[in-house]
């Protein structure tokens, strides 16, 4: 019995790397990532930049939302939450000139918060084509009006 399951073990180990390269091209998680970079915000200007953003269903992205202006900024869009499948969402910092992993996230992500002079990275699949037209940034400005009220808004496309 043993050595019958020793055996059908080894098999499958010597077919496991036999086929490794056609079960990794079946993974979508593990490719290589496309990196797409957003700015939220710049110096004294509440914005998306780019406004419109476009993915492709099936590749893996990582997102990176960089906030170099002087106030916190969210990236906001449910509907593009539901067409996605996460990875992983993290945050990293340049040490050295290297950068360096200081958290990882698992598990659906909603919406992401960046603070003034950081970025943080959504590892993503989109699953669903369709468009989603409601990103925005919801913080409120000292006159009571939310950075989307000021222009804070963008469109998500996934083709
Ligand atoms: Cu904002």
């Amino acid at each position: 019995m043993t050595l019958t399951y020793r055996h059908a073990l080894g098999a499958a180990v010597i077919l496991g790397l036999a086929s490794g390269a056609a079960l990794a091209a079946g993974d979508l998680s593990r490719q290589t990532p496309i990196e797409v970079t957003v700015d939220l915000g710049s110096p004294g200007k509440h914005e998306f930049a780019p406004k419109q953003i476009k993915f492709e269903t099936g590749k893996l992205y990582k997102l990176i939302l960089r906030n170099n202006s002087n106030d916190p900024h969210y990236f906001t869009s449910h509907a593009f939450s539901a067409m996605v499948w996460t990875r992983k969402a993290q945050v990293t910092q340049t040490r050295d000139g290297k950068s360096v992993t200081l958290a990882e996230f698992k598990g659906p992500m909603r919406e992401i918060e960046v603070y003034p002079g950081y970025s943080a990275e959504w590892w993503l699949v989109p699953v669903a084509a369709g468009r989603a037209t409601d990103l925005r940034c919801d913080i409120k400005s000292a006159d009571g009006k939310t950075h989307a009220d000021q222009g804070m808004t963008g469109e998500i496309v996934i083709e």
